[in-house]
């Protein structure tokens, strides 16, 4: 906001100097309440703010943030990031890659946001992507398959991140069907693919990747807070989040060639090794109705097999599980 801007530049100024709370006020024209809220809004932005009676307020330490350098200098890929866009702040990443791959974008470019305020999940769903704590990115692809393939990219998306948090934390997520990744049962990131296509070709796939990287638990939405995690809960240290991101493309460079060459039967068995439902019963949402069965696993496509009461096998193409 305007006044947050304000607030920064008068720190920009005073260097090590405290500046006190009225002093503040006066300045950008507001209540002590109001620049005491404004505080307590940066510090869950990562600032840490000194607070000293009598003499005020004055930042110790700025949040870290992704750099371009730091994401080039050692990246591995060949095409997967070769074209990286940074935003300070952005609606959804999803957005603005599409009008970049409308644009004719390579495959490979990716976009990277330290903030979304409109961040989007599946069925016009919410993603809750607070400032300078998480990864928040949109890679393009260009793959030559037919369009109802591209669901599986999902998977192969799923099974990179899950290897990349493997590696650089050494912590084993779990993936729930299709997108969502667990760690003990809560939410740590979330993956949305968006297909442009004509009827038999694709354009582009636009895969939104969601990390929730750093954030404290008191940062979320009270209805965020029992069903969502992030690595610095789960591990307690801070994530580079520039290393995650290496590390991501990576892995889904890797594993799209894997996928382009030998097809969906090599992700499917590493998706199956990650998969928290198989083997349990489940109740799939869907628009036509809930399905309560066992899941057996995921077809050569990416879709679900689920056995009913009855015995009869299902294909579940779309839909929220239940554990
Ligand atoms: P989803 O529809 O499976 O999950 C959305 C649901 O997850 C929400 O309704 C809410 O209950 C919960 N949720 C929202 N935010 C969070 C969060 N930060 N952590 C845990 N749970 C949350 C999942 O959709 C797909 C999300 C993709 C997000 C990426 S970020 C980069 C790209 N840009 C964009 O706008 N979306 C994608």
């Amino acid at each position: 906001s305007e006044l947050r801007k304000r607030l920064l530049d008068a720190f920009t100024n005073s260097g090590d100097d405290f500046l006190s709370g009225q002093y503040l006020a006066d300045l950008i024209g507001c209540t002590r309440t109001a620049v005491w809220k404004h505080i307590e809004e940066l510090r869950k932005e990562g600032f840490e703010l000194e607070a000293v009676r009598r003499k005020g307020y004055r930042i110790v330490k700025v949040p870290e943030k992704i750099t371009e350098n730091e994401v080039r200098l050692g990246l591995m890929t060949k095409r997967l990031g070769q074209h990286i866009h940074y935003e300070e702040s952005v609606d959804s990443t999803q957005k603005i890659a599409l009008q970049l791959s409308l644009d004719g974008a390579p495959e490979g470019t990716v976009v990277i946001a330290e903030e979304q305020t409109n961040g989007r999940g599946r069925m016009a769903r919410t993603w809750f992507s607070p400032k300078y704590t998480g990864i928040w990115m949109s890679v393009i692809l260009r793959p030559q398959l037919l369009p109802h393939k591209a669901p599986q990219l999902t998977l192969v998306t799923a099974v990179a991140v899950v290897q990349a948090i493997e590696e650089l934390v050494s912590i084993k997520p779990q993936i729930k069907w299709p997108n969502d990744i667990l760690i003990d049962g809560k939410k740590m990131t979330g993956i949305l693919t968006e297909l442009q296509a004509e009827s038999d070709r694709i354009n582009s796939v636009i895969i939104g990747i969601g990390i929730n990287a750093n954030q404290e638990l008191e940062v979320y939405p009270e209805e965020l807070q029992s069903i969502a995690t992030s690595l610095r809960i789960e591990t307690g240290k801070t994530i580079n989040r520039a290393e995650l991101i290496k590390l991501v493309l990576a892995k889904i460079e890797h594993l799209y060639d894997v996928y382009l060459q030998e097809g969906f039967y090599p992700i499917k068995l590493l998706w199956e090794s990650y998969a928290v439902s198989i083997g349990k019963m489940i109740t799939a949402r869907m628009l036509q109705g809930n399905l309560y069965g066992k899941a057996l696993g995921i077809t050569d496509d990416g879709a679900l097999m689920m056995e009913d009461e009855l015995g009869k096998v299902h294909l579940v193409y779309s839909a929220d599980i239940e554990i």
